[in-house]
């Protein structure tokens, strides 16, 4: 038996597609190569009739899709000769510039909303050794002080306003592509600060202009229902939501998502947080895939559509699982109904708390 050959993330796999040359020095963590998980419980028991996939981006490295990006921002800041990279962050783009910084040997500063990032995200930051610096304001706040830091500061910003994020995020759509044999009929995906559905959109394009696949998806942005500026028209300036990774009322990405709804055929919609919460539970009870609250928007507005038939029935969809769930034990936690049974370490007890829940 053959044996596969070993992986070394997404910027070595899709080199020819990526601003990367034969000399630029890779920093990967293994980034990428997500699975693609089709739902099998689900779309029976909702009565809605579909063929959905879930796109567990909470598998890379550091738990989110923020590595596909990161990983590219970090390599092109390092070839650049850069010392320190900075972002602002509502959690994951925190853990990943702290994880890839670590790897390439240079020095993460990230800004953080005091008190309002799940526990699993600022460990590792901590971990990483990321200068960790928590502000009283939130992401919006955050993004913008960022900003003005990097015209004054030798570091690099890494937020998605860098362009390289975005390239390396594209990568996600050519990898479902490539395991669909063709684009799916609509991706659904959590928006907070929108560049994760404009990467998406660059990497379908690409694949449809160079004739890899003659369709591309229609795209759908799902929002928190109290950080919904897409939805609203306008920025919104206390964004509120249990989601805190998509708590994020400014959008950078504001005019590139507005194009991909108009060249895509989409649309925004939001969800409330008790939609998110039940679509959370949903998957890790009956999928068995643990996503963050903020992903779990992808579904819970894709069944919704999918009920109302604004999706049409036998679509195939691909919801994007933006994060991983144990980044934020609190919630999962919280909202758990399972009883925890405590017991004796006797047969007679074991047996018991066995048979009386069956
Ligand atoms: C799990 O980490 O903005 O629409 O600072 O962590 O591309 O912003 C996180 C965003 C969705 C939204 N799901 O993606 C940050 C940050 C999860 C996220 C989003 C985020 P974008």
């Amino acid at each position: 038996m053959p044996f596969r050959k070993h992986y070394t993330g997404l910027l070595d796999r899709y080199r020819d597609r990526l601003p990367i040359s034969e000399d630029t020095k890779i920093i990967d963590l293994g980034e990428g190569n997500t699975p693609l998980i089709k739902l099998k419980n689900i779309p029976g028991e909702m009565g809605v009739d579909a063929e959905i996939y879930v796109k567990y981006e909470g598998l890379n490295p550091t738990g989110s899709f923020k590595d596909r990006g990161m990983c590219m921002a970090v390599t092109k800041a390092v070839e650049e000769g850069s010392k320190a990279i900075i972002c602002a962050s509502t959690g994951n783009t925190s853990a990943a510039a702290a994880a890839y910084a670590a790897r390439a040997g240079i020095t993460a500063f990230v800004l953080i909303p005091d008190g309002k990032i799940a526990l699993g995200k600022l460990a590792q930051a901590m971990m990483h050794g990321a200068v960790v610096i928590q502000i009283h304001g939130n992401f919006d706040d955050g993004m913008q002080l960022v900003k003005e830091v990097g015209e004054e500061a030798p570091v690099t910003i890494v937020n998605s306003i860098n362009p390289f994020r975005l390239q390396g995020q594209k990568t996600a759509a050519f990898e479902i592509i490539e395991e669909l044999g063709a684009a799916p009929d609509y991706h659904c995906l959590p928006v907070g600060n929108a560049g994760n559905i404009s990467a998406h959109w660059m990497g379908y394009v690409e694949y449809a202009e160079d004739g890899i696949v003659p369709t591309r998806p229609t795209m759908v942005g799902y929002q928190a229902a109290g950080a919904a500026p897409f939805m609203r028209g306008e920025m919104v300036d206390e964004p509120e939501t249990v989601a805190t990774a998509i708590r994020i009322g400014h959008p950078q990405s504001w005019d590139k998502a507005w194009n991909v709804q108009k060249e895509s055929g989409g649309w925004f919609d939001e969800c409330t947080d008790e939609e998110i919460l039940a679509a959370q539970k949903l998957l890790a009870e009956r999928e068995g895939v643990f996503c963050e609250p903020a992903s779990a928007t992808s579904v819970a507005g894709a069944l919704r559509d999918l009920k109302s038939g604004k999706i049409p029935a036998g679509s195939k969809i691909v919801c994007t699982l933006t994060g991983h769930g144990l980044k934020d034990p609190d919630t999962a936690i919280k909202q758990s109904t399972r009883e925890l049974i405590t017991v004796d370490a006797t047969l007679e007890d074991v047996k018991g708390a066995i048979l009386n829940n069956m």
